[in-house]
């Protein structure tokens, strides 16, 4: 038999640089360097509790959330690994209140990141898989042509400006899940060699599902559009959809969105009467997954429109997701109409 040809994750982007001519050397350096920082992370959060990563930190994050050790260190891995590479302008995380420009020891860079070191983290002490989610933006220039200033206006950017958006799941594999805007890919780690391997090439979701991911114990506060789908797919075969449902609910985003890609389904986490506003955050959880989706096919909206098509007006900004697979997004999306 022969053997398979393995794409590692840099020759599929020198690809993408050299004969797409999708990104140039810096997006390309920059995601090398996401991913590096990605494995570091994998290793930490993969030791468990023979290393010193499980527990609380005893702190609070811009959200006034209790962080988790492995929150800091690995935000402060990400922070680390992008500060010097010179193809950054800043860089904003959920762990930190605001954007925190390049030092001016390094270079600047045209690019902005955004990510989401550890989520899910309340899953890590109980050995549940947590992961990383990251999205990344032109700085634009601004409007008298001068260099961009990254602050925080800089980052409040349409989902669609993304120019690369990704996710790394740490489960009983390592999974990195990218796009540059030609199709999602997924590449295991290769614990051997320490690189990752494409093994999921140009996903596809797919349009229909009998599978459905949502936190029903909020289920008293939903609004009645999505009361009304949720009913509908309890009700089974003897309901109005005529068939039967089933329903997955990791509460790590990442676990759940990975599930939908490689098996179809719908992910929601809708606004409800305590989270006016929905619970995702706009700019690095929900754009960066949603980017992903529809790349694979799928749709995601905040239940009116398109994620991708939001105004962001903070950087911290919370929103509804709903995410999958097409045709049952588009439904949930048409009952709120
Ligand atoms: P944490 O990172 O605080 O654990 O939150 C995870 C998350 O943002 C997302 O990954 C889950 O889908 C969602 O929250 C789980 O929320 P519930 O705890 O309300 O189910």
């Amino acid at each position: 038999m022969p053997t398979m040809r393995r794409v590692h994750l840099t020759q599929f982007l020198i690809e993408r640089q050299r004969d797409k001519k999708l990104i140039n050397a810096d997006l390309r350096l920059l995601i090398e360097t996401i991913a590096r920082a990605c494995k570091a992370i994998s290793t930490r959060v993969n030791k468990g509790a023979l290393g010193d990563g499980l527990g609380g930190a005893a702190t609070r994050n811009v959200h006034g959330e209790v962080q988790k050790k492995l929150d800091v260190l690995s935000n402060e891995i990400l922070l680390e690994a992008n500060e010097w590479g010179g193809n950054l302008a800043a860089l904003a995380s959920e762990e930190m209140e605001n954007p925190r420009p390049i030092p001016t020891r390094y270079p600047r860079g045209e690019y902005l990141l955004l990510f989401d070191p550890l989520d899910g983290s309340s899953n890590i002490d109980v050995n549940i898989s947590v992961g990383t989610i990251f999205s990344v933006l032109r700085c634009p220039k601004l409007a008298d042509g001068r260099d961009c200033d990254p602050d925080e206006k800089a980052f409040l950017q349409p989902g669609r400006s993304q120019v690369a958006a990704g996710f790394a799941v740490y489960g009983p594999t390592t999974v990195l899940v990218l796009t540059v805007g030609d199709g999602t890919h997924a590449f295991t780690l290769d614990r051997e060699s320490f690189t990752f391997v494409l093994t999921h090439g140009d996903i596809r979701i797919p349009q229909d599902t009998e599978e459905f991911a949502i936190n029903t114990s909020n289920m008293r506060r939903w609004e009645p559009p999505v009361k009304r789908y949720i009913d509908e797919c309890l009700a089974g075969s003897d309901g109005p959809r005529g068939k039967d449902f089933n329903m997955r609910w990791v509460a790590s985003m990442v676990a759940d969105v990975f599930r939908v890609l490689s098996r179809g389904g719908i992910f929601m986490y809708p606004r409800d009467s305590k989270n006016k506003d929905g619970r995702l955050r706009l700019m690095y959880e929900a754009n960066p997954m949603a980017l992903i989706v529809e790349q694979a096919g799928g749709a995601a909206t905040d239940g009116r429109a398109p994620i991708l098509d939001l105004q962001p007006k903070g950087l911290h900004q919370r929103v509804a997701v709903i995410l999958g697979s097409r045709n049952e997004v588009e439904r949930v999306t048409s009952y709120h109409k």
